[in-house]
């Protein structure tokens, strides 16, 4: 079923995004497409929530953690803590955190809606269905293992064979 008829590979894998409890607003889309060495990734969401500057020692809300996590899980669980189901992130290669291949960009909002671009040469949209995207409430630091301290998961999705 990851395969499609014409040539035997996945060329396109999308996640489509919704909010869990604590970001219900939040919905969108992850597209992978397959590209000479790799993998261009466009995000489009909207609903993310109000940026908030960091204060009494607690982290910002926003810009927002994004991620590939290891499993294709997006059950909300624990409502105060959602979406733990779709695991660590995935690291398939045992890289440090800020090397996975599924760390990503932080997601920047304009009020809401986040769009972006990006090559990775990580992974091929094959690879990577059956696994989930994550956004987090806060900025990934790129450097707190395992997971860059990027906080609660506002929004999930499975990651499925588009062609
Ligand atoms: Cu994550």
């Amino acid at each position: 079923m990851y395969y499609n008829s014409i040539n035997g590979m996945v060329n396109t894998a999308i996640a489509e995004i919704k909010g869990g409890p604590l970001a219900p607003q939040i919905y969108g889309t992850v597209t992978f497409s397959d590209m000479p060495g790799g993998t261009e990734v466009f995000v489009e969401i909207w609903g993310l929530p109000p940026y908030k500057p960091a204060e009494n020692n607690e982290a910002p809300i926003g810009p927002h953690g994004f991620h590939i996590h290891e499993f294709g899980c997006c059950q909300v669980g624990d409502p105060y803590n959602p979406f733990e189901c779709a695991g660590a992130h995935w690291n398939p290669t045992n890289q440090p955190h800020g090397n996975h291949a599924g760390d990503f960009p932080v997601i920047f909002s304009n009020n809401g809606y986040a769009r972006m671009t990006f090559f990775t040469d990580k992974f091929k949209p094959i690879d990577i269905v059956g696994k989930s995207v994550i956004i987090h409430q806060n900025p990934d630091d790129y450097r707190s293992q395992p997971a860059g301290n990027a906080g609660k998961r506002l929004a999930c999705g499975v990651i499925y064979s588009l062609c």
